[in-house]
């Protein structure tokens, strides 16, 4: 059946994250992003979130190139073609190059407005099965480790599943040893933001003794041979992240031996339909997954909620909740993450309403496409 999309408002938001968010690539707190909202004939609405970031620095995308690229081509796409499934969505973006997170918040809106006029939830629209999901949390680089350790702590408190943190060579091997030797039994990872080389091999065996759950994106961006090849020499796990942006590009990597794990990221795969083919390999070829997060509002949090939810995200994901990034989210309820756990709604779409009122306070422009 047709899915009649009758307009899409597509919004530019401006929030401030509580506190800063420090990677090896940089800081950020401003957190500027697009809704997009797709609205039927009957009066359903569906949302999606970008999570490009304001500067090419985790991956190329960013927010204007966003809107160049869902005004000028991807609502085009939609008004011209006649869509039945969101699956549908992924085909007909297929002949637009890379732009992921444009793509996935499009795709995103009709996923959720999709579900909600099959009355069902995304998640069970997408073939999730678990009422509940776990979550650890992304710790960002610390001024010092006496903060890194308070902070560890105080989240272990709280019941987080697992922590992870982020590393650049200089805050790295020491630290870690550091945090192990105050937590000898806490599920600890790192994340390196492809922030290293192969000539760091030597220097990254060291965290072998470290029994870390795994390292995520130690090398290049858009490596896969390389980690192959660090792989080998390394026991720990090695989980990709932005090195995966798509389906051949997760299969190519698990072919090559260039991860043991993927973190799959909704926005820099292309969406929801291209996260579930992932998943869906991942999970034929016992490959464990979880779900990253982009400092994500209230939206994509949900979305990342709901594709959680499928049997192969097996690892706790990025997911907290959202006081911990925000003053005031734009959803109602917020997500709320309790020892750990965060209880999947069962309410159509996305499972959240949004907060008319905080989303209009956010909004810095506002465009609306007549379909
Ligand atoms: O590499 O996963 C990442 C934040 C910004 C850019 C890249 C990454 C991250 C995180 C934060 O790790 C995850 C979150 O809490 O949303
Ligand atoms: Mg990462």
């Amino acid at each position: 059946m047709t899915i009649p999309i009758k307009k899409i408002i597509l919004r530019k938001i401006n929030m401030r994250l509580k506190n800063p968010f420090t990677t090896s690539f940089g800081s950020m707190q401003d957190k500027e992003f697009y809704i997009i909202e797709a609205t039927d004939t009957e009066g359903n609405r569906g949302f999606g979130e970008s999570v490009a970031f304001t500067s090419p620095w985790y991956t190329e995308e960013t927010v204007k190139k966003n809107l160049h690229m869902i005004e000028d081509f991807l609502i085009t796409i939609l008004r011209e073609n006649e869509i039945n499934h969101p699956d549908e969505v992924t085909k007909l973006f297929r002949p637009i190059k890379r732009n992921n997170m444009a793509k996935a918040a499009v795709e995103g809106a009709v996923w959720d407005l999709y579900a909600k006029r099959q009355n069902i939830s995304l998640a069970k629209a997408l073939g999730g099965v678990k009422p509940t999901i776990d979550v650890g949390i992304s710790i960002g680089i610390q001024p010092t480790l006496k903060d890194l350790l308070y902070t560890i702590e105080s989240h272990m408190q709280a019941g987080y599943k697992r922590i992870k943190m982020k590393i650049k060579p200089g805050q790295d091997v020491d630290m870690l040893r550091e945090v192990r030797k105050q937590f000898p039994d806490t599920p600890i990872m790192a994340d390196a933001n492809s922030a290293y080389d192969l000539k760091d091999i030597e220097h990254l065996k060291q965290l072998d003794d470290l029994h870390l759950m795994m390292i995520e994106q130690p090398l290049a961006h858009d490596d896969i041979v390389d980690h192959a090849k660090l792989q080998a020499m390394m026991e720990t796990l090695i989980c990709l992240d932005e090195s995966i942006q798509s389906f051949e590009d997760a299969r190519k990597a698990i072919e090559l031996g260039s991860c043991k794990v993927i973190n799959i990221k909704i926005g820099r795969v292309g969406g929801l339909t291209e996260a579930k083919r992932i998943h869906d390999y991942c999970r034929k070829h016992d490959v464990a997954v979880w779900c990253g997060g982009m400092l994500e509002a209230g939206v994509g949090r949900a979305h990342n909620i709901a594709l959680t939810t499928l049997p192969q995200f097996i690892l706790p994901g990025d997911t907290a909740g959202s006081s911990l990034y925000w003053e005031k989210d734009i959803i109602q309820p917020e997500v709320v993450v309790e020892n750990g756990v965060i209880q999947v709604p069962d309410k159509p779409g996305i499972g959240y309403e949004l907060d008319e009122e905080a989303l209009e306070a956010f909004t810095v422009e506002k465009k609306v496409f007549d379909f």
